[in-house]
């Protein structure tokens, strides 16, 4: 039977709704029945102030209902709904206000994960079971960031990650999945799935402009129904240590909002069904990164073949940590009553809980130069089984946090509006102890070079630190491309030294290469042949599956792209003008943003380039 106005207020009495929130008692008629019932729950979780300022019936209306429409979304879009965020939200507040630490009775440790070095046996292993393991794969990107920090007026994935190609990240990353469901596909002939998913987790923050992107440019290659969008909804935003819901301040028919955190991803992968699908349909592991780490590709083949070998439920994949460098590190938590964990400590609290627990130094490096806590660099693989049934217990909610900015030392008022955030990493927090929670460690040149500072920001980075910058970004894939070229065989110059917004950097020839290329090592070995060489000022782009370097000596541009089926194989000396970097500043307008916040043009002077639209065998030898 439908609920009426009268049975959801009911319970409260028409007097109590007329003292409670006479503003709101005066407007009942505006209200559907389901709204009544919200209105019921918002007053019992004592959000009254919410009405104070309504004026009578037939004054702003349309406000009042639109206030209605974004409560149900809200309530709809929380594991529990409002009543629940409005709970936990109460238990947060109390414990930050009483000085509690959430890693009371803890003591920290370095772990022990999967060290893997670049090009040795074992790594070749890992990669080629990885690519094997790749078609039962899926991949999330968390992309609803705002990217504050890097100050970007557009949205991440679409900054070009190296400008000698000009690719976006969001098409590198379909293209390394691309290339990963060929290869796997190849070795695995008619065993399981034959397509690799990516679901991209957005906000409104970035959801138009990400799905634009994708349609401008055709899903960068791969199946529309291949990609699935997932949208996480703001939060409601906090006033005070009651968790009274804030009004926003430029819409008084408005709870203001910010983001939840990339958390978030494990109740959209439940609640959407994405993940029992994918279970359904044979699929083992699910992938997760993040919006900008233009190298992430060259550690996933690895990282797979370490789960899959190693039987991992979680994987996180890390990096050596410098001390102080904001990513999180991974510790190991023992509790005085034995129990233990393997947990990202956040880059925040990682000092404080140090410093309490016996390293007066806090966030220190060791004489290796490096902190003794491998960095998280959020790249995280589960094993969809045991992920699928854990979630159906909690529906994909996580620890959550608060972090209020207090007024005083008295902690009853914050500067600004407060909410509760929660990160992906955090899942592995609730895992029984039998959950197989493990780590890798990969050296940071192979497997992390993310875009997250603004130009002012990274000069200001103690010297050592990564600069996590547009300008380390690109350069990072240089000297990954130059590194990986050396241990394949060929001689590569050594890098010189320049300084770009002021950021001191490497520059290495600028090698880059599709995906399809250079997917794994064994991949790269296989097309590289007898004495090549690139000079320091050279520029080489090589995009085609079937490129071969023989005996190449590069001292210039070369470009050479060629369609699938045509084998090309290249050699002899290549002597041109080359490409030059220019130099550019920041704070110079005239250049586009995405330009300026590298610190650097390329100039196109001369080059060689060559493009094979037709399948068969070639050469070039000029
Ligand atoms: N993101 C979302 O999709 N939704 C959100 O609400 C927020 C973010 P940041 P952060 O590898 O360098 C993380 O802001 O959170 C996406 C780890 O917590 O770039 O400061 C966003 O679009 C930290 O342990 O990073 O730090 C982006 O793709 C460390 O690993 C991603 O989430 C650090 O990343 C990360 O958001 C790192």
């Amino acid at each position: 039977m439908a609920t009426t106005v009268a049975d959801a207020l009911s319970k409260l009495s028409i007097g109590d709704l007329a003292s409670a929130a006479p503003n709101l008692h005066k407007n009942l008629s505006l209200l559907s029945p389901e709204q009544a019932e919200l209105a019921k729950m918002l007053l019992d979780l004592n959000q009254a102030h919410l009405f104070e300022h309504w004026p009578e019936p037939g004054v702003d209306d349309d406000g009042k209902i639109a206030f209605f429409e974004q409560v149900s979304r809200l309530n709809a879009s929380y594991p529990g709904g409002l009543a629940s965020y409005i709970t936990t939200a109460r238990e947060l507040l109390a414990d930050s206000k009483a000085g509690r630490n959430p890693y009371d009775g803890f003591s920290p440790s370095v772990p022990s994960g999967e060290i893997l070095t670049f090009g040795d046996e074992n790594f070749i292993q890992f990669e080629n079971a990885g690519v094997r393991e790749a078609r039962k794969a899926a991949f999330v990107l968390v992309a609803g960031g705002l990217g504050e920090r890097l100050g970007y007026n557009g949205i991440k994935v679409a900054l070009p990650l190296e400008s000698t190609t000009g690719t976006c990240f969001l098409k590198h990353y379909i293209e390394s999945i691309l290339a990963l469901q060929d290869a796997s596909c190849r070795i695995g002939q008619g065993e399981g799935p034959t397509e690799i998913p990516l679901a991209i987790m957005t906000s409104d923050d970035t959801h138009s402009r990400t799905t634009k992107l994708l349609e401008e440019n055709a899903y960068f290659g791969m199946k529309p129904s291949q990609v699935k969008m997932m949208k996480q909804e703001k939060v409601a935003c906090l006033d005070d240590n009651d968790a009274r819901l804030a009004v926003d301040p430029n819409d008084k028919f408005k709870i203001q909002t910010k983001p939840h955190g990339h958390g978030d991803v494990h109740s959209l992968l439940y609640s959407t069904g994405l993940l029992k699908e994918w279970h359904a349909a044979g699929r083992k592991w699910v992938l997760f990164f993040q919006d900008t780490n233009g190298l992430l590709f060259k550690a996933v083949p690895s990282a797979l073949g370490v789960s899959a070998i190693k039987g991992y439920h979680v994987n996180s994949l890390a990096v050596p940590r410098k001390a102080k460098e904001a990513i999180g590190g991974i510790t190991k938590l023992t509790h005085k009553d034995g129990r233990s964990m393997v947990i990202n400590v956040e880059y925040n609290q990682l000092d404080p809980l140090l410093r309490a627990s016996g390293y007066p130094d806090g966030d220190m490096n060791n004489e290796t130069g490096y902190s003794p806590f491998p960095g998280n660099i959020n790249q995280l693989i589960f094993e969809i089984g045991p992920y699928l049934e854990e979630l159906s217990k909690t529906g994909g909610s996580i620890k959550e946090f608060v972090n209020p900015k207090y007024k005083d030392s008295t902690k009853t008022a914050f500067k600004s509006s407060t909410r509760l955030e929660c990160m992906m990493q955090d899942y592995p927090k609730t895992l029984p102890p039998s959950a197989r929670v493990g780590f890798t460690v990969m050296e940071a040149w192979l497997a992390y070079a993310p875009v997250k500072n603004n130009p002012e920001d990274a000069a200001k980075v103690p010297k050592g630190n990564p600069y996590h910058s547009a300008t380390s970004g690109e350069m990072a894939i240089y000297r990954a491309n130059s590194l990986i070229l050396r241990e394949a065989g060929v001689k590569v110059d050594e890098p010189v030294q320049d300084v770009f917004n002021g950021q001191e950097v490497d520059v290495w020839p600028r090698i880059a290469w599709s995906p399809k290329w250079g997917l794994t090592f064994s991949d790269i070995k296989s097309k590289v042949n007898g004495n090549c060489s690139i000079t320091g000022r050279s520029t080489i782009a090589i995009k085609g599956q079937s490129i071969f370097l023989q005996n190449l000596a590069l001292d210039g541009a070369l470009v050479i792209d060629a369609v699938d089926g045509a084998e090309v194989k290249v050699g002899g000396t290549v002597h041109n003008a080359g490409w030059a970097i220019e130099k550019v500043d920041y704070k110079d307008t005239s250049v586009p943003e995405e330009v300026r916040i590298r610190g650097f043009k390329i100039i196109k002077v001369e080059q060689l380039e060559k493009t094979y639209n037709e399948p068969g065998k070639y050469s070039l030898s000029p």
